[in-house]
């Protein structure tokens, strides 16, 4: 399969986040896009680099001002000291309700929580070269897909799920899987259908599309009652307005392992067959494994290959997307698992 891949995801490397009250090393490495990197040569796939710049749909996904501060973040909080190139900024105040968020505030970290759903997101002096490659590698997927690839990966990070028009949350900074979305609609597709795999519900793809028919959005993740990102993912958030009908969320509870999980993959195929789409991007969250130090699902080894296989039955020409996927020894395995039982169905 080709697989496109920049070194730039390098570039985003914060050290550390906050995890139980504490400091710790982050999950989301440079380590696990090498190694899945390292994977997909060793199985003879095709790297490539990205090949198109995302500027213009990545425009039609994110609003321009948040575009704006993200690119020039890390110059704004180094500007304030030029000792904080050594520091991590983290934001402190959101504008939950009745506090506005319609004023850019003067003061750096408040508009870093204008900007953010969480504080588990770190910035580093690369974020943006890392995320805009990511970005344009999932526009260069769209276009191999548009020119007839059957099926495309994209071994990028960070992840994008959880980035929403404006804000960043969960490790994502810009939508990857929205931007590949909308370069297919725009090359022509007229329908597209996007199943989310990652244990978390990807809210920042459901709330892009919440409003619209043309892009279906499926995810299986665990139940946001107990599981982060907490304030989306129910069962009862179907769509609205034209998207009424053309969102559904299957949330599973924490423990749940291979077979239900699989049982509730058979219900997402039938709703994406079901939308008569003209491709399929596939949000491949790989922490779904049993032991991913984040996640509480209990998938084996072995059911990453009933996905892929499950997956190619749709026949669709598919994207797959890079997410999340902590237990980074065997990333690569998982991830080489999926195409490659897809390519073989
Ligand atoms: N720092 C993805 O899998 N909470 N994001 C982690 C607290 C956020 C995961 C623990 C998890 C986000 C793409
Ligand atoms: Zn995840």
């Amino acid at each position: 399969m080709i697989a496109f891949h920049s070194p730039l995801h390098q570039r985003h490397a914060p050290e550390f986040e906050f995890f139980r009250g504490e400091r710790v090393p982050c999950f989301e490495t440079p380590a696990r896009a090498e190694l899945v990197r390292a994977e997909l040569v060793s199985r003879g796939h095709e790297l490539r680099a990205p090949t198109h710049d995302c500027t213009d749909v990545l425009r039609l996904v994110h609003a321009e001002p948040y575009l704006a501060f993200l690119e020039s973040a890390w110059a704004q909080w180094v500007g304030l000291d030029p000792r904080n190139e050594g520091r991590q900024p983290f934001p402190s105040v959101w504008p939950v309700r009745t506090l506005r968020s319609d004023v850019e505030p003067d003061d750096f970290v408040a508009r870093l929580g204008l900007y953010s759903m969480d504080n588990g997101t770190p910035l580093a002096a690369g974020t943006w070269d890392a995320a805009k490659a990511a970005a344009d590698a999932a526009a260069s997927a769209a276009a191999c897909v548009a020119a007839g690839t059957r099926a495309v990966f994209c071994a990028t990070r960070p992840p994008g799920h959880h980035a929403g028009a404006d804000f960043m949350g969960g490790y994502c900074f810009l939508n990857h899987a929205a931007v590949a979305a909308q370069a297919l609609r725009i090359s022509g597709a007229e329908r597209v259908a996007i199943l989310d795999v990652d244990y978390h519900h990807g809210n920042g793809t459901q709330s892009l599309f919440y409003r619209r028919s043309d892009v279906l959005f499926v995810s299986l993740h665990g139940d946001p009652r107990t599981e982060y990102p907490f304030y989306l993912g129910a069962a009862d958030e179907t769509g609205e307005g034209p998207g009424q009908g053309f969102n559904l969320n299957l949330p599973l509870p924490a423990g749940t392992g291979g077979g239900a999980w699989l049982a509730a993959l058979e219900t997402a195929c039938a709703r994406v067959a079901h939308h008569r789409a003209s491709a399929l991007i596939v949000s491949l969250g790989l922490d779904t494994r049993a032991g991913d130090p984040i996640s509480k699902f209990t998938l084996a080894r072995d059911d990453f290959a009933r996905m892929g296989a499950r997956l190619a039955r749709l026949s669709l020409p598919t994207i797959f997307v890079l997410e999340g996927g902590y237990a980074t020894a065997d990333l690569g395995a998982h991830a080489c698992d999926v195409l490659d039982a897809f390519e073989q169905g």
